[in-house]
C-alpha cells in the first residue's frame, strides 16, 4: 500500500531477513526494555501508523500452580510494551494529522479459559488500555483499533510451551487455524481506511 515501514523485534537476524523481503527498515526492539524503545523511537521520525504486535503467552498452568514470573513477563510484554510504544509515538502520530494505533489483542481478552489466567489477564488489560486510549484521544487525529485474533498458527504455542514442539502442534490438530498472513491482512485493511473510518475492534 506504499507505506514506508520500520520493523522492530528482538531477533535481529530474522528481523533483517524480513526487512529485506518486504523493503522495510529494521531496528532492534525489545518492548520490555525502556532504553530499547527509546532508541527505536529516536530513529522513527514522521509516523502515521503504529502497529503494536509484540506479545505472547507463557505456560498453561492453572492458577493453583501459576508462576508469577511468567505472569510478570506476559504483563510486561503485552501490556507495558503497548504503553511504552504508544506513549512515545503519540506526539508523532498526532502531528501527522492522521495517525493510527493498531494493537494486536486476542480473543483471550474476551474469553477466559482454564490455564489461561495470566495471558487472559494481560489481554483483558490490553483491551482496557485501548478503550481508554480511544476515549482520551477523542477529537484528536489519532484513531485507535484493536485486532483480536483467535487461534493463529505461528510460534505462539511453541513459545507458550517452552519449545515443546509436539505439544504446540497438538493445539492445531484437527482445525484450520488462522495464519499470520490473515492477521496481517486485517492490519492492512484497517490501516488503509480513510481518516473518517474508525474501526474500533475486529474479532477474528
Ligand atoms: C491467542 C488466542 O485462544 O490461544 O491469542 O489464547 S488463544
Amino acid at each position: 500500500d506504499g507505506w514506508d515501514v520500520m520493523v522492530g523485534a528482538r531477533r535481529v537476524d530474522r528481523l533483517k531477513a524480513l526487512a529485506a523481503e518486504i523493503g522495510a527498515t529494521a531496528h532492534p526492539l525489545d518492548v520490555t526494555d525502556a532504553a530499547s524503545v527509546d532508541a527505536f523511537v529516536a530513529s522513527v521520525g514522521d509516523c502515521r501508523l503504529l502497529v503494536n504486535n509484540a506479545g505472547g503467552a507463557l505456560g498453561l498452568s492453572p492458577i493453583a500452580d501459576a508462576d508469577d514470573g511468567q505472569w510478570r513477563t506476559m504483563y510486561d510484554t503485552n501490556v507495558l510494551g503497548v504503553l511504552r510504544m504508544t506513549q512515545r509515538l503519540l506526539p508523532a502520530l498526532e502531528a501527522s494529522g492522521d495517525g493510527q494505533v493498531v494493537t494486536i489483542g486476542s480473543i483471550a481478552g474476551y474469553e477466559p479459559y482454564p490455564g489461561g489466567a495470566g495471558y487472559n489477564a494481560a489481554k483483558f488489560a490490553v483491551r482496557a488500555v485501548m478503550g481508554v486510549l480511544r476515549q482520551e484521544l477523542l477529537g484528536r487525529p489519532v484513531r485507535v483499533c484493536e485486532i483480536d485474533p483467535g487461534m493463529v498458527e505461528t510460534e505462539f504455542s511453541l513459545v507458550r510451551f517452552g519449545g515443546d514442539a509436539p505439544r504446540a502442534a497438538a493445539v492445531y490438530a484437527g482445525v484450520e487455524p488462522l495464519s499470520a498472513d490473515d492477521v496481517a491482512e486485517c492490519v492492512r485493511w484497517v490501516a488503509s481506511r480513510p481518516p473518517h473510518v474508525n474501526v474500533d475492534q475486529l474479532v477474528v
